[in-house]
C-alpha cells in the first residue's frame, strides 16, 4: 500500500463528498468529525419506583450495579432527583436517572418541568409489572411537549425465570403474553410498542429491537452518538459499529491529512494526531475491547480466557499507550503515540508522525479498524454469541 502524501491522493475522495477544494472539503470533514464526537444525546429513563431504572441506566453505560461509577440500585435506594451519567467513555452521550412516579397524586405536567424535560432528546418509561394511569399520563404530557417516548416492560429474566419452573414452558409464548398484557394497558396512546428487556442481559429480548428503533427515529446527526454509545448487543450491532467507524475515515483523514484547513469558526480544533488517537480509541470503546466490558462478557459466558484474545497489534497499543478518559481534547494525542501506532505498520516510516499525509492517515485508520473489528468478531465467536450470517 503506497502512503503517498500529495493533495492527488485525496482527489477521489473530493469528489466522492461534492466538493471543488481540498479546503472546503477539510472543512466538511471537520464538522463531521465535529459532530460524530461531540454532538450531544441525552437520554431520560423514568418510570415507576423500583422499576429498575437506576439498573438500566448502568446497564446503557456498559456498567455492573455494583461497579464503582454506577448509579445506587436496589431495594431501597430511590432516586429522587434527576441525575445525569455520562456514558464512562462518551461524554457527549448523558444518560439521566429521573425519579421515580409511583406517588399517587403524580402530576405529569409538574414532573417534567421540574425534571426539564427539555433536555432531553427522548424518554424511555419502565415499568416491571403493568402500565399504569401514572405512566399514561407522563406519555401523554411528553406527547404535548413533542417528545418522544419508548416504553420498557423491564426485568424479563425475572419473568422467565419464574415461568420456567412451570410445565410445558415455552418461552415465546409467555414473551408474547407479556407484551400483549402490556399493549392492552396502552391502548388509548394507540397502541404504541412495548420493549421487553433485561438489564441483566442485553443480548436477550428487545433491547437490539429498541436500539433499531431509535436508529430509525432519532435526528440523522444523533445517531452516530447512539450508535457508538449503544453497549454492543448482537452481531448485527457490532457490524453497524464498524460501518460508521469505516465510514467516517475519510473525514478524519482528510482534516488530519496535511491539507491546510478553512478555519471553521466556533468548532473544536481537534489536532492531527489528536483526532486520530481519539477516533481509534473510540472505535477500541465501541467495539467493547476495554477490559470492563471483556470482563463482564468473560462473566457472562463463563470464559475467562477471552481477554487473551484481545491482543492483536492495535488493541494492546490502544490498551498500553492511553487513554481510558476521552474527552475531545487535543491535548489527548501526541506524537509519539500516533508514532507508536506508525511504527506498527510496515512501509512507514516514524518520521512520518510529524506531518501525517492524507494516504498515511488513511492507511493507518484503516488498518487500524479492521484489526479492532476482526479481534471483536473474534471475541463475540469464541464467546459462542451469534454471528452475522
Ligand atoms: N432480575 C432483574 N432485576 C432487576 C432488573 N432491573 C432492576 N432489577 C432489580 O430491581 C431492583 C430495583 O432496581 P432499581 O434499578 O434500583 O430501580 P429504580 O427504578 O431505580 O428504583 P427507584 O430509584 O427507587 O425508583 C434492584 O434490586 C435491581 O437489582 C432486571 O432487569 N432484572
Ligand atoms: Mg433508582
Amino acid at each position: 500500500m503506497s502512503v503517498d502524501s500529495s493533495y492527488d491522493c485525496c482527489s477521489a475522495e473530493l469528489f466522492h463528498i461534492g466538493e471543488s477544494t481540498p479546503g472546503k472539503a477539510a472543512a466538511k470533514a471537520q464538522i463531521k468529525f465535529d459532530q460524530f464526537v461531540n454532538v450531544s444525546l441525552n437520554i431520560a429513563v423514568t418510570g415507576e419506583t423500583g422499576s429498575g431504572k437506576s439498573s438500566f441506566v448502568n446497564a446503557l453505560r456498559g456498567l455492573k450495579d455494583d461497579d464503582v461509577k454506577a448509579a445506587p440500585t436496589g431495594v431501597i435506594e430511590t432516586t429522587k432527583l434527576a441525575t445525569m451519567y455520562e456514558h464512562p467513555e462518551m461524554p457527549n452521550v448523558k444518560i439521566w436517572d429521573l425519579p421515580g412516579i409511583g406517588t399517587p397524586n403524580f402530576k405529569a405536567k409538574k414532573y417534567l418541568k421540574d425534571v426539564k424535560f427539555n433536555t432531553y432528546d427522548f424518554f424511555i418509561i419502565l415499568n416491571s409489572v403493568r402500565f399504569t394511569e401514572n405512566d399514561i399520563m407522563l406519555a401523554k404530557e411528553i406527547r404535548k411537549q413533542k417528545k418522544s417516548f419508548y416504553f420498557v416492560r423491564s426485568k424479563i429474566d425475572n419473568d422467565i425465570s419464574a415461568e420456567k419452573k412451570k410445565r410445558g414452558f415455552d418461552e415465546q409464548k409467555v414473551l408474547s403474553l407479556i407484551r400483549e398484557y402490556c399493549q392492552k394497558n396502552l391502548k388509548e396512546l394507540g397502541d404504541p410498542r412495548v420493549f421487553l428487556i433485561s438489564s441483566c442481559d442485553l443480548e436477550e429480548y428487545d433491547f437490539e429491537l429498541l436500539q433499531n428503533v431509535l436508529e430509525d427515529e432519532l435526528p440523522e446527526h444523533k445517531k452516530d452518538a447512539l450508535l457508538q454509545a449503544w453497549p454492543v448487543c448482537s452481531a448485527a450491532s457490532l457490524e453497524k459499529k464498524i460501518k460508521i467507524f469505516k465510514r467516517m475515515i475519510w473525514a478524519v483523514s482528510l482534516v488530519s491529512g496535511g491539507i491546510a484547513v478553512v478555519p471553521v469558526p466556533g468548532l473544536s480544533a481537534a489536532c492531527d494526531v489528536g483526532m486520530v488517537v481519539l477516533f481509534l480509541t473510540r472505535c477500541y470503546f465501541a467495539f467493547g475491547l476495554d477490559d470492563r466490558s471483556l470482563t463482564r462478557l468473560s462473566e457472562k459466558v463463563n470464559k475467562p480466557h477471552l481477554k487473551d484474545l484481545a491482543k492483536s497489534k492495535f488493541v494492546t497499543a490502544i490498551r498500553e499507550k492511553a487513554l481510558t478518559r476521552l474527552q475531545a481534547s487535543a491535548a489527548l494525542g501526541t506524537i509519539a503515540t500516533v508514532e507508536y501506532l506508525l511504527s506498527l505498520l510496515p512501509g512507514v516510516g516514524s518520521a512520518a508522525a510529524a506531518v501525517l499525509s492524507f494516504g498515511t492517515t488513511q492507511y493507518l485508520l484503516r488498518e487500524g479498524v479492521n484489526d479492532l473489528a476482526n479481534t471483536a468478531q473474534v471475541i463475540r465467536k469464541e464467546a459462542g454469541l451469534a454471528s452475522v450470517h
